[in-house]
């Protein structure tokens, strides 16, 4: 049986105010080209559907489009709510759809009951485990001593019981301990969230959403697909893809298919008159990429945003890597400041913004600027 593993669509996701949408319609055809080349017989979607727990109409139109468009290739899709989204929401209407072949996950009840599929193998059951919480679990096990995330998971899991002589693939949308994360997750504090692995065993696949770099965690079937775009610059080194499953007779086999954005995501780094040198953006291939550009310059660059985005139009964030944004030292012994002249002020507050003093001429400039206005002041 063969399953095709995404989670982490966050529809109508805005990065640095750049609207995705353009972006996810595409890669969400570029799943369905996939879909059509692999002909697997389910789709499993691992939460975080949505970026927000109600979504933009125009990202509830693009899932509608998308679900309509995979259940017409005569499959099965299996939707489990992550931390973004609504478990409400997501599992609206539910019911009928199953029959259509769209099984989205209830919200949760303390009983997960699974979907089950046959092939010359015998059966499949599906678990569908939406995004929970210990309070989630513990209000219906009032017996189970119910603390950590590792005790929500592992205490629901237990009340599926599962029948491990058969096939078992679970969804779910955790943090799975020892996983990479990227700036794009939602952290909780203190870190607080981790689940381990451990209270996966038995399943023969888990299918994680929630961390946005492709990765497994410890164990092959233990895995994370990743987001199909990469939606903050530490993704950047990411080859988004999509993971396909195959399950037989032992273990899985799994393995990925890139996805390609019609944007990518990039950083340049150099000084202003580096990076708009036109030997240099010319043929340039990040040109069009969502950049953050770094700029070298030890002066901030008067409009640079706006200047950039003549030659970058996607730059989408900005900074400076100097003297004054490498140390964030603060000037020593700052007195009182009616005891200064109006020179020694502003050389103190030129100090502080910029980590370095000025130059002799800086210094000669403002000192003859000062004068002359406090000539004409008297
Ligand atoms: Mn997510």
């Amino acid at each position: 049986m063969k399953f095709i593993h995404l989670s982490d669509l966050h529809l109508g996701k805005r990065v640095h105010e750049f609207s995705m949408y353009d972006e996810q319609k595409a890669i969400l055809e570029q799943i369905l080209t996939v879909v059509d080349g692999e002909t697997p017989d389910a789709v499993l979607i691992a939460g975080d559907i949505y970026d927000k727990t109600v979504p933009p109409a125009e990202a509830v139109r693009l899932f509608d489009e998308f679900l309509f468009d995979l259940v017409s290739r005569r499959l099965q899709v299996f939707v489990v709510s992550g931390n973004h989204d609504s478990p409400e929401r997501i599992a609206f209407g539910g019911r009928m759809m199953a029959g259509a072949g769209i099984h989205l996950s209830p919200v949760y009840d303390g009983s997960i009951q699974p979907f089950s599929m046959t092939d010359a193998y015998g059966t499949v059951n599906i678990y569908m485990l939406p995004f929970i919480k210990p309070s989630h679990v513990r209000r219906y096990f009032e017996d189970e001593d119910i603390v950590t995330y590792t005790d929500a998971v592992r205490v629901a899991v237990k009340h599926m019981n599962v029948n491990f002589r058969e096939r078992n693939i679970l969804v779910a949308h955790q943090f799975v301990t020892g996983a990479s994360r990227s700036d794009s997750e939602e952290i909780s504090v203190g870190g607080s969230d981790n689940v381990n692995a451990s209270v996966f065993e038995g399943f023969d696949y888990v299918a994680l959403g929630h961390i946005h770099s492709p990765q497994t965690c410890g164990a092959k079937h233990i895995r994370y697909c990743g987001t199909p775009l990469k939606y903050s610059f530490s993704e950047i080194r990411d080859v988004k893809s999509l993971t396909v499953v195959e399950i037989g007779e032992g273990d899985p086999l799994v393995r990925t298919v890139p996805l390609t954005p019609i944007h990518d995501m990039s950083e340049i780094r150099g000084s202003f008159e580096e990076i708009t040198d036109p030997l240099y953006c010319e043929n340039h291939s990040q040109r069009d990429h969502y950049l953050r550009i770094v700029l070298t310059d030890e002066y901030d660059v008067p409009d640079a945003v706006g200047r950039l985005r003549l030659i970058y139009p996607n730059l989408m964030y900005l900074e400076y890597d100097n003297a004054r944004t490498r140390k964030n030292n603060r000037i020593a012994g700052a007195s009182r400041a009616e005891n200064k002249s109006v020179f020694a002020l502003f050389a103190e507050f030129y100090e502080l913004r910029n980590n370095a003093p000025m130059s002799p001429e800086q210094s000669e400039y403002m000192r003859a600027l000062i004068e002359t206005v406090e000539e004409k002041a008297l």
